[in-house]
C-alpha cells in the first residue's frame, strides 16, 4: 500500500512534468535544470552564463531554495525574467517538483523566452528523483566535494544529461584528484559528457555555453 502511495506521488509529478516539457515545446524554449549539492556553485555559473549569453539569446531563470530570494537577488543586475520558488510553503521540500515549476511558468511572459535555467535546491540526491519537464539535467560537482561523491550518490549521475565539474581553478590549492573524480563519473555512467569550468575564473566557460547554444537551435530549428 505504502509503495503505491509513492509510485502515485511520482506518477502525479510525470504528468505535470509532461505537460510542462509540451509548454516547453510550444513556446520554443530549451530547459535546463541545474542539480548539485548547495554550494558547488550553481547559482555563480548562472551568473557568469547570463552574463555571457544574455546579448545572444533571451534568457529566463527559475531560482529554487527553501527559503530566501538570495540567488534571484544576486541574478537581478541582468534585465531578464527571473522567478523565485520558496518550497517552505509547500512543507520545505529539499528538491523542485513539476507543479512547482508548473507555477513559475505562470509568472513568466514565455514567448520572450528561448533558454530557461532552473536551479533547483542544493541537494545532491532528491532532485534526481523528480523530473521537471526540463529537456536536460545538468549535474555540477565541485571538485571541494571530494573524490568519492559520484560513487556513494549515483543517482544523479545516473540520470544527468551533462556533468559540469566546477571549481577547476582550486585544484592546485587542494590534494583533490579531479582525474579520479571523472574515473569515478565514467564507472557509474560511462557515456555521461563532463566539462570541467570554474566560475571564477571563467575557464570552461565556451564550452558550456556552445551546449546550451546548440540546445537552443535544436529546440528552434
Ligand atoms: N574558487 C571558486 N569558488 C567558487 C566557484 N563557484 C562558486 N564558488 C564559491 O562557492 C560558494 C557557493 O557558490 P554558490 O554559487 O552560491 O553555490 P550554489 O550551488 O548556488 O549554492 P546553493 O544555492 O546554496 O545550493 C560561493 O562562495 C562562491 O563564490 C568557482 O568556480 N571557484
Ligand atoms: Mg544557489
Amino acid at each position: 500500500m505504502e509503495v503505491k502511495v509513492v509510485k502515485n506521488i511520482l506518477a502525479q509529478n510525470e504528468s505535470i512534468a509532461e505537460e510542462n516539457q509540451r509548454i516547453f515545446k510550444e513556446n520554443g524554449i530549451f530547459a535546463v535544470n541545474l542539480m548539485s549539492s548547495p554550494g558547488s556553485g550553481k547559482t555563480s555559473i548562472l551568473e557568469r552564463t547570463v552574463g555571457l549569453i544574455k546579448d545572444e539569446l533571451k534568457v529566463g531563470v527559475v531560482e529554487g531554495d527553501i527559503c530566501t530570494t538570495a540567488d534571484a537577488d544576486r541574478l537581478k543586475k541582468f534585465e531578464i525574467q527571473i522567478v523565485q520558488i520558496n518550497t517552505e510553503p509547500f512543507g520545505g521540500d529539499c528538491h523542485l517538483e513539476a507543479h512547482m515549476l508548473q507555477k513559475a511558468l505562470d509568472c513568466l511572459d514565455l514567448s520572450s523566452i528561448e533558454l530557461l535555467l532552473i536551479e533547483n535546491l542544493g541537494n545532491l540526491v532528491c532532485p534526481a528523483e523528480f523530473k521537471l519537464g526540463e529537456d536536460q539535467r545538468v549535474a555540477i560537482l565541485s571538485i571541494t566535494e571530494g573524490e568519492d561523491k559520484p560513487l556513494k550518490y549515483p543517482l544523479i549521475f545516473r540520470v544527468a544529461d551533462l556533468l559540469l565539474i566546477n571549481k577547476i581553478d582550486l585544484e592546485k590549492h587542494l590534494e583533490v584528484d579531479v582525474q579520479q573524480i571523472v574515473e569515478n563519473v565514467a564507472k557509474i555512467n560511462p557515456e555521461l559528457p563532463v566539462i570541467k569550468l570554474s566560475a571564477k575564473s571563467g575557464e570552461g566557460f565556451d564550452q558550456w555555453k556552445e551546449w546550451l547554444v546548440r540546445g537552443v537551435k535544436e529546440r528552434t530549428s
